[in-house]
């Protein structure tokens, strides 16, 4: 049975929590409590040398890193399409989720609805939020043609990317005037087995 090693409120837990909901696979959760530090226990470094949740582990294996699990346990799934320039593109819009979306989106949201720290962060905040606003943007373009990231199917891109940006607001983005982002929610709460971020 797969373990995994999870904060409820990380997008990047929740991406996992949500495919494996969507794949039907049970699995135990183990609560990894990052604001008390459990990431950084000598314990848990063992499993993840960088200190970070989500961790997925069975008998055997272990992987860290969101999307390199979404990729291990969407393989020969229809999450992820069969087609190798197809699964170049989900790669590419998950790189693009961790260097230019994630950074941006999710921190503003941590400093601002989890440790309570807006003021603290308010210089920070500004650079975050313009580069959080670009990636925004790049994202909403690719809506005006598409109705998911790539081949117009719910693959493990649209998760990748969905988990922080449709939190977004609560790192103060201001999504009223992304319509087609909206539009992509609406299409991702209706999928089969859909979890919220609040459920495990
Ligand atoms: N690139 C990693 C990022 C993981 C990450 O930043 N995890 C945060 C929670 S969202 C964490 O564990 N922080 C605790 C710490 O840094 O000690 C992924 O996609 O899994």
């Amino acid at each position: 049975m797969y373990k995994l090693y999870d904060f409820l409120a990380s997008g990047n837990c929740y991406k996992v929590r949500l495919l494996l909901n969507q794949l039907d696979i049970s699995y135990h959760r183990v609560n990894i409590d990052i604001l008390n530090k459990q990431s950084r226990t000598a314990e848990f470094l063992k499993l993840n040398a960088n200190g970070r949740v989500p961790v997925l582990t069975d008998d055997k294996k272990t992987i860290a890193e969101s999307n390199a699990i979404l990729w291990y346990l969407a393989l020969n799934t229809g999450f992820l399409p069969k087609d190798k320039y197809q699964q170049a593109l989900v790669l590419q819009w998950m790189f693009f989720e961790q260097f230019s979306h994630e950074p941006n989106i999710a921190t503003p949201r941590y400093w601002v609805s989890i440790l309570n720290a807006e003021e603290e962060y308010k210089e920070q905040l500004i650079d975050k939020m313009e580069a959080g606003y670009a990636a925004l943007n790049v994202m909403e373009k690719h809506l005006e043609k598409n109705d998911f990231f790539v081949a117009n199917q719910y693959s493990i891109a649209d998760i990748a990317l969905y988990a922080y940006t449709h939190v977004a607001e609560e790192g103060k983005f201001d999504l009223s005037k992304y319509s087609r982002i909206k539009e992509w929610f609406k299409r991702i709460e209706s999928q089969e087995k859909y979890i919220t971020i609040k459920q495990n």
